[in-house]
This record gives structure tokens, sequence and C-alpha cells, in this order.
């Protein structure tokens, strides 16, 4: 459905998005009596969860702990068919939500941003789309989401393939059939993963190019019965009450004990149990320890190698399906029959650092190798992550800074929501919120909307973080860093994914989720300490 400007494009906060978080923002601001208006790139609300509509999208939070706490109605009226539900389930959920709070007016839908400009003499932004409409706001919340901006690899030739190509952030919303058709999948991320087995038992013929193999674990769905719902709701309450409380603000916390703690049966023990428990657990409830210290994280990687092995038939395709990284240096995919697909005779995985891909041509792919005929190429290769979806909104702050370059060492934040040279902008971007994504991002916007509030009930024109308090905050990460295994991940979270775009400054903030809370907290109780506020 598309909603076309109607009124005044004047505003007193424009929100960039409409998906889990800004949909939200959207609704607190509104709340809060001021004129909102949320501009889209899409169609439709959900954000990726309206773009990456490819076949086995799905959830990897359990359902009912990424949807909204804030709203009983919502609570009592939307009920979850999964443990883990897919992506046609989550976008229904974000239009059921839309439309309960009567939030559809308040977008304009097919209108992606393309520059945002600060104006020093009025304090306010104007915001330019790619048709030419133009927008003025006093406050502008970036909610871009942090995977929205789609990678393709320059590949050479890619342009020049005969056959269907897709890409798995832009898939077509008619359906695509597979059946008995010759398929590439290019990338074996989260998403390459998913595809990848959803496709295995309807294609002809299946080649996957793998860069870096992952540590993908059972994802363990299960339908969620009327018995098990009714019980879900009782205990609502407690589950909103732990995604606010944990580290990762999943429903679940890792041990208090580290790997190396215990004895080998312990935690051999304690392996097994999160290999048949559902969800992220490797993450959310290991030892302690696995994520700074390597020897600890090294029996995890002993663990699921030997895991691997048990299920792929062929050693050597299992070699290659072996990840030479360390658990979690890459967000590690659940996987649901992921192993076995390569146990089927038309599947064939093509290790990229053994067999490179050299062109694609109008027919196939050509590698190192062969020529391999292809009827569909399909790129599961990610995305510019991060700093790459705020950078696409052409921002230029106060003093005609532009944003691409204050970031040219990396993302620099302060709090993982405001940059020092862009007052009144809040963006719930890099070295901020993390984990599951939207019970993470409630606090954050919480703050965003109490911050607005507070400038506004102090008559304050501009807010603007400091340079010393970014600069401490960016400090901060990238000492953080240091102490995880992530130091040397190579990840989209670092910019390998793409060449040329590692910088110095790290993306993410790797501390527990209730300290970043509190922090959020006490700069309000200190006045907004590391604030500018005239
Ligand atoms: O993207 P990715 P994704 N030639 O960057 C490969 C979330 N998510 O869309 O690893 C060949 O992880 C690249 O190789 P390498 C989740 O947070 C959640 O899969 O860079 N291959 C990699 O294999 C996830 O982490 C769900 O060496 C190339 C792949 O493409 C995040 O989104 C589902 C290449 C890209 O993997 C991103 O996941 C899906 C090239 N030139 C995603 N360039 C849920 O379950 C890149 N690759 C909720």
């Amino acid at each position: 459905m598309t909603t076309q400007p109607t009124q005044s494009t004047d505003y007193d906060a424009i929100v960039i998005g409409a998906g889990p978080v800004g949909l939200y923002q959207l609704h607190l601001l509104r709340e809060r009596g001021l004129s909102v208006r949320t501009l889209e790139a899409g169609s439709g609300v959900g954000g990726a969860w309206y773009w990456n509509r490819y076949p086995g999208a799905r959830l990897d939070s359990e359902s009912y702990t990424y949807q909204y706490f804030f709203n009983q109605e919502l609570l009592d009226e939307w009920s979850w068919s999964e443990e883990f539900v897919t992506q046609p389930e989550l976008e229904r959920y974000y239009n059921f939500v839309a439309d309960k709070l009567d939030l559809r007016p308040s977008i304009d839908f097919d209108t992606r941003v393309v520059s945002t400009v600060f104006d020093e003499s009025t304090h306010r932004w104007t915001l330019a789309t790619e048709d030419g409409r133009a927008y003025t706001a006093k406050y502008v919340v970036a909610a871009t989401g942090i995977l929205s901006v789609p990678y393709t690899p320059a590949i050479e030739g890619l342009d020049s393939f005969q056959g269907r190509m897709l890409h798995t952030a832009v898939w077509p919303h008619e359906p695509q059939s597979f059946d008995g058709r010759r398929v590439a999948v290019i990338g074996t991320g989260s998403t390459g993963i998913q595809i990848i087995q959803a496709l295995g038992p309807v294609v002809g013929e299946l080649t996957v190019f793998q860069r870096s193999a992952n540590w993908a674990t059972p994802l363990n769905n299960s339908p969620i019965s009327a018995e098990r719902m009714a019980e879900l709701r009782a205990a609502y309450p407690d589950i909103r009450d732990r995604t606010q409380s944990t580290s990762q603000c999943f429903n679940i916390e890792s041990l208090t004990e580290g790997a190396l703690d215990v004895s080998e049966e312990e935690r051999r023990a304690h392996f097994e149990k999160l290999w048949n428990m559902p969800g992220l657990v490797f993450l959310t409830h290991n030892f302690a320890d696995v994520m700074i210290n390597e020897e600890a994280n090294d029996t995890v990687v002993a663990y699921l190698t030997e895991k691997i092995k048990q299920r792929v038939n062929d050693p050597e395709v299992a070699r290659k399906l072996i990840p030479d990284h360390r658990f979690g240096q890459k967000r590690p995919p659940l996987e649901v029959g992921y192993y076995e697909v390569f146990n089927q005779d038309n599947v064939e995985l093509v290790n990229l650092g053994e067999e490179a891909i050299l062109r694609v041509t109008a027919t196939g792919i050509q590698t190192t190798e062969r020529h391999l005929e292809f009827d569909d190429i399909i790129l599961a290769t990610g995305f510019d992550a991060l700093a790459g979806s705020f950078n696409k909104l052409g921002i230029v702050g106060s003093g005609g800074v532009a944003l691409e370059d204050w970031w040219s060492d990396g993302p620099r934040t302060y709090l993982g929501l405001t940059v020092h040279h862009f007052p009144n902008l809040f963006m719930v971007g890099p070295q901020g919120v993390g984990g599951n994504f939207p019970a993470s991002a409630k606090g954050p916007v919480d703050w965003i909307t109490q911050t607005i509030a507070d400038a506004e009930s102090d008559g304050v024109a501009r807010i603007e973080a400091t340079h010393s308090a970014e600069q401490e905050w960016v400090d901060m990460i990238n000492a953080t860093l240091q102490i995880t295994v992530l130091k040397d991940a190579q990840s989209w979270i670092t910019g390998h994914n793409i060449p040329g775009k590692v910088k110095t400054n790290f993306t993410a903030y790797l501390m527990p989720m209730f300290m970043y809370k509190d922090k959020l907290a006490s700069v309000r109780a200190n006045g907004y300490e590391g604030f500018d506020r005239q």
C-alpha cells in the first residue's frame, strides 16, 4: 500500500525506516504529541522482514522474545505459530502492529531518503528523497537498521547472465519456483544457510559457492500449540523482564563459570545440552569465557567440528564445511538440516579458496577449473552493514561536515545513538544496540524519546554530543574489542566482508546490554552528561 504525502512536509521529527525499531519510535514520538513522519523506502512495514523474503527466511530469536511488550493489546491479540517464525508471519505481525496502533497514516512509503542536511541558522534538518520531495524537521531519528544496504560483490560479468539473478536482500514479491532448476548460491552466512537448506530438497541441481564456512548450530524449532501459547502468554511479564535484563536481551543468560573451570565430562554434557536446545544458545547460554578466552573457545570449536564430521558423509566435503575461524567471530547461523543438504547427490560445494570464481557468463559461472551452467544465480552476499546504512542517507551536519567523512576511520558515536557535528540527529546504529535487536533497541528508543521530550520542555534548540564524550565512547568500544575473540574477526561486523571497508574504529558495543541501559539512564540523570544543549 502506498501513501503519498498530502499535508505539510515540515515536522517536529522525522523517523527514517518503518522496521521494528522505526515503528516503535514513531509510536512513542507521536504519543508525546510531536508531529512525526516516517519515511520508508519500501512499500510496506517490517524493514528487514519486508525486504528479506527469500525462501527459508526465519527468525533466530524466539518469536515471543522478538515482539513488542509495551502494549497489552498487541500481546493479547497476537499468537505465534512457531518458536522461530518465518518471514511471512513476521511481516504479518508488523502489519498487525501498524494497523493496531494506526501508524500507517504517519508513514510515507516508497520514499527513499538520499540527503539529510542540517541548517545551522534554523537548527533544522532538510531531507530529500530519491524522487525529489523534501521534508524538514527539528529532529531526525535514523532507524534504518544495521543490515539494510544489500552488498553485491564486483564479480566480472554479473550483468551478462541471461538466466534469473536474485539477491536475497531484495527478493521479489512474486513467488519464485526453483523446482528442478540448476541453481547457484554464492555466500554461506546466515542468509545463505537458510536458503540453501530451503532449496536443497526442491532444486534440480544446487551448487554452493563458499568463501568462508560457518559454525552453524541446530535451530531446534517447533510449532507452538494452543497450550504452549497459553503458557507463554502467562509468562510474558517474566519473558519481557528477562529480555530487558540479560546480556544480549535474549530469554536466557550465559553460565557464570568458564569452560575451563569444569571437567571435560561436564563441559561436554553442557555442549550436548546446548546442541539440543532451541535458538542461539551456543552464544547466549554458553560458558562465560567462550568469547574472551581462546582456549575456552577452542573447546566449542572442537565439539562443533566433531558434529560436522558426523553429519557429512564425504570427509572431503566435511573438511570444506569446517570453518577456520573461532566460534562467534562471525555471527553463528542456526540451521535445520543444513549439513545433510551436502549429502545429496545433486548438491556440490565449491570452496572458493581452492576454486575461485573468475567471472559470470551469459549461461553460468566460470571458475579457475571449469564452466558451470545455471538457470539461477542467487547472491546471498550480505550487506554493507552498520555504517553503510547511515552513509547512504547523505547526512551533512553542522559546519558542513559529512557523516561519511567524519566516519572515515569507522563509526564514531556517543552511546551508539548520537554523533558530534550532527545536532538533533539520533540513530539506532553502530556501537550501541545489539543481540536480540528489537528487545535491545527498546531502552535506547525510550531514551531518544525522553531526550527529545526533555529538549522540548527545556526549550533546547539543539542537542549535540561533545567531541570528548564521543571520543571516550569510541575508545571504550575499541578497548573492549581487544579483550574478546572478535579482535581478529573477519565479518560484516568488522567490515571484512567488503574489500577496502575495514577501518580503525570497531562497530559494536560488546558489554552487557544492561550496562548500556544503566549508562543511558546515568547520562540523563546527570543533566545530559556529554551533550552540548543550547
Ligand atoms: O550476510 P553475511 P548474511 N564472493 O555477510 C559471502 C542477520 N541475519 O546476509 O564470510 C563470494 O553474514 C561471505 O563470505 P565471507 C545475521 O545477523 C539473520 O548471510 O565474507 N562470497 C558470506 O559467506 C547475519 O549475521 C537471520 O568470507 C562472498 C556471505 O557472502 C547478518 O544478517 C538470517 C563474496 C555473506 O554473509 C548477515 O547475514 C539472515 C564474494 N565476493 C541474516 N562477498 C536470522 O536468522 C561476500 N561473500 C534472523
